[in-house]
């Protein structure tokens, strides 16, 4: 059999076109500064610093304090957006945190992942934004909380939710929460996850959605919001009350998949912030810990942790 061969420019090209863009981990926000009212991106997109707004519209301190993280230890804080009067539509102010103008350079995304913890007030609901990348009134992704038991993602307005999961309804407690989408696929391309804050528990599935809203071009200049949408875009008027904690954002560039993170990669992320079993579990459970440990050593065979503030090398993305 005889091959027609290309000319080498064009092989050239190809092989460009082909190459996936690599997966960055973009955006994280560990929230564990101390009285201030900003928060600094540990990602690798610049100008990602957030500025909290409280619901009376004012700048404020956005930390609830030593020892109300995830993890509970005495260094890790959180976002607190509690002084939202309520969830999303019903509390209707724009306490959040957010860049404080579009200020971010991102670029059309093949395929992305958002992934965080919250811990509600009230009960999640009333399309509570969690987070947002907005553009403009046309080019912008939300994830919120659509009813008492689903979370929902929204690219450029169109938006499919979650299954029905009643452990998104949790008051009190840390509940993780992640979506991950494949742009460069139209069906079963986004799918939706649930976790606590407990080790032994396994992360779940809560729903393998289609939502055909292919590649995501931000090529605009972007504003980022947490707990709220972004800042300035006049609909930064739907918080999420409660807290909130390691909020981070991975995301690979057209052509490329590797954005829409696996689930054991996203179970990584949550084990990673939360707590090691103690002491006491240690003595009183020798067993089990060492079984959690085996399944940690296995889970990590997809890359390697960098520390355990829920920060992944972009190499385990991929
Ligand atoms: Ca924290
Ligand atoms: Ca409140």
């Amino acid at each position: 059999m005889r091959t027609k061969l290309l000319p080498a420019t064009l092989l050239a090209s190809l092989a460009i076109g082909m190459m996936p863009k690599a997966c960055a981990q973009m955006l994280v926000y560990n929230f564990n500064g101390t009285n201030s009212s900003t928060a600094s991106n540990a990602g690798s997109l610049s100008g990602a610093t957030l500025t909290y707004h409280n619901a009376s519209n004012t700048v404020g301190n956005m930390y609830s304090g030593a020892g109300t993280g995830v993890s509970g230890n005495a260094n890790d804080n959180a976002l607190d957006n509690t002084s939202a009067s309520g969830m999303g539509t019903i509390g209707n102010s724009m306490a959040g945190a957010s860049t404080t103008s579009r200020s971010v350079s991102i670029g059309t995304l093949g395929s992305f992942t958002i992934a965080g913890w919250y811990n509600a007030s009230t009960t999640p609901g009333s399309n509570a934004k969690l987070f947002e990348l907005s553009q403009d009134s046309s080019h912008f992704v939300t994830l919120y909380t659509e009813s008492s038991t689903r979370i929902a993602l929204s690219i450029n307005g169109t938006s499919t939710n979650s299954f029905s999961t009643a452990g998104y309804s949790g008051t009190g407690s840390w509940i993780f929460f992640a979506a991950s989408y494949n742009g460069t696929s139209s069906t079963n391309n986004l799918r939706f996850y649930i976790g606590d804050a407990n080790p032994t528990s396994s992360l779940v599935l809560s729903g393998t959605r289609s939502l055909a809203s292919g590649e995501v071009a931000l090529t605009g200049a972007i504003g980022v919001g947490v707990g709220n949408g972004y800042y300035n875009n006049g609909a930064a008027n739907r918080p999420f009350d409660g807290l909130m904690d390691d909020v981070s954002f991975y995301g690979a560039g057209t052509g490329s998949a590797a954005g829409a993170l696996s689930m054991s990669q996203i179970n990584d992320l949550r084990l990673a912030a939360i707590p090691e079993p103690g002491t006491a579990m240690l003595l009183m459970g020798g067993l089990a810990f060492t079984i959690l440990r085996l399944r940690r050593r296995q889970s990590s065979r997809a890359g390697t942790l960098r520390g355990r503030a829920g920060i992944a090398s972009d190499s385990r993305c991929g």
